[in-house]
C-alpha cells in the first residue's frame, strides 16, 4: 500500500480552520500572491493555500456598484510626492475574499510538492522513460482516486461542464481546483478522459487522435457556450511530466498566465495533435524534456545519471 492510500485508509475527521494549528509556511509566491502553509488537524498533517483573487471587470465596470466599492473604501498613506501619492486602500471584506485550498490530509509527497527548493530540467529519451521515469512513478505518483471519483460521479458531479461517456473518445470537463469557478479573467477548466490506460502524452498514439480531436471540438464549444471565451483566446494544453498519471487536458484564458504554462512543462493541444498525424509513434520516439523538484524521487534517478 503507497502512502497515499494509508493515510486514506485511516478514519480522518473532517477539516475545519477552528482545528488547523499552523507549523510552518512551505512556500510564499509574491508574484502570485500565494502562501502555501502546512499545520495540523486532528493530528494529522494539513496543507492550507491562500491564494489572494483577482479583481473581474464585472466589479470595475463603471456601474452605481463601482463607485460605491470605493466611497466605501478608506485610504491610509504612505507617502506622497508632488503629484504622486501611495496608499493602502481599504475595501469591503467581500472584496477581499482569499481562495483557500486544502489538503487533507496532505502527505510527504504534497509537502514536497509545496515547499520551496531548486528545480531541474532533465531531457527524457525513450529508453531513459522505459529504465527510469515509468519504475519511478510507479513506485512514487500521486495517487489518482479524486480523478476516479469525477469519473464515477462521485465528487464534482455538480461540476461538470459536458461530458462524453464514450469509454475510447470520452472525457468529461469541469472547473480546476486552481480555478474559483467565478472569476472569467482566470478561467480554468480540465478535461479528463474516460480511457483509465493513457498515463501522459508520451502514451499517446496514433489511434488516439480521434480522442484528442473529440476533447478539443466539444471542449472549445462547451468553453464558448458557458463562459463566452472564443477556442482563439483559450490555451488547451498537457504538463509533461503531469502530477497525475491520468491523461487530462488543461483549458484556460489565454490572457491568465496560469501556473504550468511555460515552454519546459506545458505541449499543445495542437501540437500534440499535429506531432501525431506526421509522426503516429511521435510521442514513442520523442526525447521529452522536463522538470523536477529537489526533492522528487524523479529528480534524483536522473541527477545520479547525469553523475
Ligand atoms: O500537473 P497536472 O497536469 O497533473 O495537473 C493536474 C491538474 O488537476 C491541476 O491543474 C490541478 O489543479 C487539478 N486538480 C488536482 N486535484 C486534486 C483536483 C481535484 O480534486 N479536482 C479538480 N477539479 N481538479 C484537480
Amino acid at each position: 500500500m503507497g502512502e497515499d492510500q494509508a493515510i486514506q485508509a485511516q478514519e480522518t475527521k473532517s477539516f475545519s480552520l477552528d482545528d488547523f494549528v499552523y507549523e510552518r509556511t512551505l512556500s510564499n509566491n509574491a508574484n502570485r500572491k500565494v502562501i502555501f502553509t502546512l499545520g495540523k488537524c486532528h493530528e494529522m498533517p494539513a496543507i492550507v493555500i491562500l491564494e489572494k483573487i483577482s479583481f473581474t471587470d464585472e466589479q470595475f465596470n463603471g456601474t452605481d456598484d463601482t463607485s460605491s466599492i470605493l466611497k466605501n473604501a478608506s485610504l491610509e498613506k504612505i507617502m506622497e510626492n508632488d503629484i504622486y501619492q501611495n496608499n493602502f486602500c481599504k475595501v469591503d471584506s467581500e472584496l477581499n475574499k482569499l481562495k483557500a485550498t486544502i489538503i487533507y490530509p496532505a502527505t510527504d509527497k504534497h509537502i514536497s510538492k509545496y515547499s520551496e527548493q531548486n528545480i531541474y530540467v532533465f531531457n527524457e529519451t525513450p529508453e531513459l522513460y522505459k529504465s527510469v521515469t515509468l519504475p519511478c512513478l510507479e513506485k512514487e505518483q500521486f495517487n489518482c482516486d479524486w480523478v476516479y471519483n469525477v469519473l464515477e460521479h462521485r465528487h464534482e458531479a455538480d461540476r461538470i461542464i459536458i461530458e462524453d461517456l464514450d469509454p475510447e473518445i470520452g472525457f468529461m470537463l469541469l472547473p480546476d481546483l486552481k480555478w474559483d469557478g467565478v472569476t472569467a479573467e482566470t478561467m480554468y477548466v480540465t478535461a479528463i478522459i474516460m480511457n483509465r490506460n493513457i498515463k501522459s502524452i508520451r502514451d499517446l498514439r496514433e489511434c488516439h487522435l480521434p480522442l484528442l480531436e473529440n476533447i478539443k471540438s466539444k471542449c472549445l464549444t462547451a468553453i464558448k457556450e458557458k463562459y463566452g471565451v472564443n477556442s482563439n483566446q483559450v490555451r488547451a494544453y498537457f504538463h509533461y511530466q503531469p502530477s497525475y498519471y491520468h491523461l487530462h487536458v488543461h483549458f484556460n484564458y489565454l490572457k491568465y498566465d496560469a501556473p504550468g504554462i511555460f515552454c519546459e512543462k506545458a505541449h499543445l493541444l495542437n501540437t500534440v495533435i499535429d506531432n501525431i498525424k506526421m509522426v503516429p509513434n511521435y510521442y514513442e520516439k520523442a526525447t521529452l524534456s522536463f522538470t523536477a523538484r529537489e526533492n522528487d524521487k524523479l529528480c534524483a534517478a536522473y541527477k545520479s545519471i547525469a553523475e
